[in-house]
């Protein structure tokens, strides 16, 4: 869909008259900034953009966007979001969720969205904590997390968020930073033109509650040894000197110097388009604190062609009107079909 108006629209467009709540050096403020300057250029009037979220901090990101926008119920953005793009397919439909509203309450609603495969985004704000409710542990929390409801530190393995959308069936999948804003804005602007349910995993940084928990990722000292930059068809090299990469030995992903003898073209090429080896990537989850600890994929890891629900189900209605004509609801509520209840 092109932009129809006769103005050109800017980020400022996009921000409401709202106070902010969230907290003085919330991660959640640079994600709004990114995501209202790509609005303008992604081309789809206001009018028909609908931000949906559920609940807590990150969800109540629509009463700042200048959009359409529902402050649904814990968990279920996904099944509001279904439902409206099934109903109205032209919309541009952004799905909002943090890792509790998506993976626990929500986690059932998140997988079956994921398969159906609607042409929608979904931002998953990560920061490996309970937000709104003061700091409980969530599903992504490491083990042994600290927190107000694991005081002796969490039992609970964590979920790895992308590796169980790609479980669930998804056909793009990406992690990008807070912290990157320019990354961020790439992989949104990426997501958007995905014609499928685009899932986005951002690091959260809640300074109040999980202070630092991404920090190995995203600050200057230690981001080049922790994170590797997807580009398609390059290789995967990191490092501050960049001179460090990584090879396949087998199916085992191992860390090669290139001041050492090997040469980039022994290097692995990110492919996107291969769902083994983007599977792979969504395994590279070691903690950066430990000893050999392998780099973490950031960028598109995997994006997949398959039809839209709401294409095939429209059509199927469509076929079923010429064959059958519109329908009389009344009719089929009082039709012959009964029964008794003894
Ligand atoms: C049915 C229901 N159960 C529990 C809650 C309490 N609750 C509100 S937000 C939330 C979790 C929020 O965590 P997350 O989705 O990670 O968002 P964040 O606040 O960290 O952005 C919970 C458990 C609720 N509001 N409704
Ligand atoms: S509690 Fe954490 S996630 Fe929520 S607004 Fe404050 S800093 Fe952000």
């Amino acid at each position: 869909m092109t932009q129809n108006i006769d103005h050109k629209l800017t980020p400022k467009d996009f921000a409401t008259d709202q106070d902010i709540r969230w907290c003085p050096g919330c991660g959640d403020y640079s994600i709004l900034k990114q995501v209202q300057t790509i609005m303008p250029e992604i081309g789809v009037p206001k009018e028909d953009i609908v931000f949906i979220s559920g609940i807590g901090c990150s969800s109540r990101f629509p009463y700042y966007m200048n959009t359409y926008g529902v402050h649904s119920i814990h968990g279920r953005a996904p099944a509001i979001a279904s439902g409206l793009k099934a109903v109205n397919p032209d919309l541009s439909v952004w799905v909002i969720t943090g890792d509790g509203d998506s993976l626990s309450i929500g986690g059932n609603h998140l997988i079956h969205m994921l398969r159906r495969n609607f042409d929608m985004n979904v931002l998953l704000f990560n920061n490996e904590i309970y937000g709104l409710t003061k700091g409980q542990y969530s599903p992504t929390s490491p083990e042994g997390s600290i927190s107000k409801s694991t005081p002796m530190g969490s039992v609970d393995h964590p979920f790895n968020p992308l590796a169980l959308c790609m479980g669930a069936e998804g056909t793009f999948l990406a992690r990008t930073l807070d912290r990157d804003p320019k990354h961020m804005r790439a992989v949104l602007s990426e997501a958007h033109l995905h014609k499928g349910t685009s899932m986005v995993e951002i690091y959260q940084n809640c300074n109040v509650f999980n202070d630092g928990a991404f920090f190995p990722f995203t600050e200057k000292d230690s981001k080049p040894d922790n994170v590797i930059f997807l580009e398609q068809g390059e290789p995967l090299v990191f490092g501050s000197e960049r001179n460090r990469g990584i090879k396949l030995d087998g199916f085992k992903p191992v860390v090669v110097n290139l001041d050492e003898g090997v040469s980039k073209d022994e290097l692995w090429v990110h492919d996107k388009t291969d769902k083994v080896k983007a599977s792979m990537l969504t395994q590279l989850l070691d903690d950066p604190r430990e000893e050999g600890a392998l780099p973490r994929a950031f960028g598109v890891i995997y994006a997949e062609e398959r039809f839209n629900y709401e294409d095939v189900f429209n059509h199927q209605i469509d076929k079923a009107v010429e064959t059958n004509g519109e329908g009389d609801l009344d009719a089929l509520l009082a039709g012959p079909s009964i029964w008794e209840i003894a």
